[in-house]
């Protein structure tokens, strides 16, 4: 596998960052987690955008232009031949000294991991997900903002361990009022009585290209989309419900805190998304040959 690193691709053995980087000693620094699929990588402007807005929050001077950053990952993912896979973007604060000041980094760095990638099981998708409500809050946006992809992810970490301690795959996580903010690397919909509904950013959920594409798909469709705040009651009371996220594109989640949703399968909603969804990611994005 060949990875860029610095402006290099250079060996998976080569691939190496100190131990004073600040990424490591502080999950200073952002990312992004972008998907290849028929040779293609898809929605890459909109993931870049998105690096160089998680920088500009965090004051990170990306030391590549955004067409250079556009290049540098078609580039990698040319290097190791893949036509379906998964880019991992990252950008470090850098090599800095014991302590927190950012000011002791010189220089940020810019990896690109361009690999195949783990999905969950198909049976996940035919039959829809069952997923709890955990105790860890979402960040509060006014302490470290949930639409920053900071490399710091131990609040959605945390979430999902609570998932999976309760034999689930997934977890929604409330904001400190209560309200629905997303669950821990996607966001959610649900459809009641013909309108899809999914939280606002101002709730807690990270700006996710999945879902802004979904948006796009329901509007095409004439559908009523909108971003009002959501409550469990509203979860538990919707007609389809589903999961939307880079890695698990389209996931129908058909029970919640026990409560079935809906008819306790996919509903014909979420289906007739998931495919409009496939035949985008199969006909567009930015193409590697
Ligand atoms: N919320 C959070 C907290 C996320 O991390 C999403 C929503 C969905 O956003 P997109 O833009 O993907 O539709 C995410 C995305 C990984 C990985 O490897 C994580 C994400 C995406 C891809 C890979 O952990 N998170």
């Amino acid at each position: 596998m060949k990875i860029f690193i610095d402006g290099k691709l250079c060996s998976e053995q080569d691939a190496k960052v100190s131990v004073f980087d600040h990424g490591l000693l502080y999950g200073d620094g952002i990312f992004e987690g972008i998907r290849i699929y028929n040779g293609r990588v898809f929605k890459l402007k909109e993931h870049i955008d998105r690096l160089f807005y998680s920088a500009k929050a965090i004051l990170l001077d990306i030391p590549m232009s955004h067409a250079e950053l556009m290049k540098a990952t078609v580039d990698t993912c040319r290097a190791n031949d893949l036509r379906v896979g998964y880019i991992r973007l990252i950008v470090t604060r850098g090599v800095g000294t014991l302590g927190l000041n950012p000011r002791s980094c010189k220089n940020p760095s810019v990896i690109i991991i361009a690999n195949t990638i783990q999905v969950y099981p198909a049976e996940l998708y035919a039959h829809g997900m069952s997923i709890v409500t955990v105790p860890t809050v979402r960040n509060l946006h006014s302490a470290l903002n949930p639409a920053i992809k900071s490399l710091n992810y131990l609040n959605n970490i945390l979430a999902k361990i609570e998932a999976n301690n309760a034999g689930v795959e997934e977890a929604v996580m409330l904001n400190s009022e209560g309200f629905v903010a997303e669950c821990t690397a996607d966001n959610l919909f649900i459809l009641k009585n013909g309108a899809l509904l999914t939280p606002p950013l101002s709730a807690g959920a990270l700006y996710g290209i999945t879902r802004g594409t979904v948006m796009e798909l329901a509007e095409k469709a004439a559908l009523k989309v909108s971003e009002p705040n959501l409550t469990r009651y509203d979860l538990f009371n919707a007609d389809e419900c589903f999961l939307t996220g880079t890695g698990a594109e389209i996931m129908p989640v058909v029970k919640i805190d026990g409560r079935v949703i809906g008819t306790g399968q996919p509903g014909p909603l979420t289906r007739k998304l998931v495919e409009e969804y496939h035949a985008l990611t199969n006909s567009t994005g930015e193409p590697i040959y």
